[in-house]
């Protein structure tokens, strides 16, 4: 945290490609929840510090050949991150120096503000589809209330990785940036979103995404219910099973 600017910067380093586990999604929540109540902390900016990757979303091996119990803890902290992002009272900026897919989409949706790297090499989307997984109502929502409902449809279903310039032409990014700029875009928007006062933009916030919050809140143990049942089927962990494989094939 700067306590001169009142701006926190937050740098995911989990090598090799900032998968979100079980315990990354705990670190990260504890990290935000000391932000959120550092009175001297307004804002947050999101970014990483593992070259070409923002993130890879969440970890696949959390989501395989585990127990049901674990899978209901790790979602529980999925559950969590995305609340308090989503929810949080302040200024959210992601600021996107690498690709991005699914779960690391999803941090990024959650924040106020996205700058991404103009590198058509990066790429963001909910991919969920491409692995024979579907994207929860939430995440779904959360895509639905950036883009809009076809732009996410479409995407949605899919599982459209978008280039950065294609992610900025559909209204996924709000803005593309050389490399070296992205961290002084980022303190520059941050400081045209402080210069409001803080209540009238959080009450703002709120009131835009309350609805979208509320409805996890309501179901969220049946939506624990949904994921672990959903992904203990034999048919969904043979496709994750054929995706990891994949991925370690596209390396020889
Ligand atoms: N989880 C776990 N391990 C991963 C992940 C991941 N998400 N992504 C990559 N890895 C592993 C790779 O398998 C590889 O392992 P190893 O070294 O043992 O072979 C290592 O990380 C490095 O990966 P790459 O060699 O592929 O690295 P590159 O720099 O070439 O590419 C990418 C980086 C672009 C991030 C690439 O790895 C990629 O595309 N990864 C997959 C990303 C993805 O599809 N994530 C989706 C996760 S699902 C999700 O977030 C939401 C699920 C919602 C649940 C709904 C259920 C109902």
């Amino acid at each position: 945290v700067d306590h001169e600017t009142g701006i926190a910067t937050m740098k995911f380093k989990s090598p090799p490609v900032n998968s979100l586990s079980l315990d990354f999604l705990t670190e990260f929540c504890i990290s935000l929840e000391k932000l959120e109540n550092d009175r001297a902390c307004r804002g947050v900016v999101f970014t990483s510090n593992v070259p070409k990757i923002f993130s890879s979303g969440l970890d696949i091996t959390e989501m395989y050949g585990k127990s049901t119990e674990h899978y209901a803890e790790f979602w529980r902290a999925v559950q969590e991150m995305w609340l308090r992002v989503y929810g949080s009272n302040m200024v959210t900026i992601a600021a996107i120096n690498g690709s991005s897919p699914a779960g690391g989409c999803l941090v990024a949706l959650s924040c106020d503000y996205r700058i991404m790297v103009e590198n058509p090499k990066f790429s963001i989307g909910l991919n969920e589809a491409q692995l024979g997984i579907v994207a929860p109502f939430w995440f779904k929502d959360t895509f639905v209330n950036v883009v809009g409902h076809r732009v996410a449809e479409r995407s949605l279903q899919l599982g459209s990785l978008h280039p950065a310039p294609e992610a900025h032409k559909i209204g996924l990014v709000d803005e593309l940036v050389p490399e070296e700029n992205l961290q002084e875009r980022a303190a520059a928007v941050m400081a045209q979103w402080l210069a409001l006062p803080d209540h009238a933009r959080q009450l703002t916030k709120s009131m835009m995404r309350r609805a979208v919050l509320d409805r996890l809140v309501a179901h969220r143990e049946e939506d624990i219910q949904n994921f672990t049942t959903f992904i203990s089927k034999e048919s969904i962990q043979k496709s994750l099973r054929m995706y990891m494989e994949m991925l370690k094939k596209k390396k020889h």
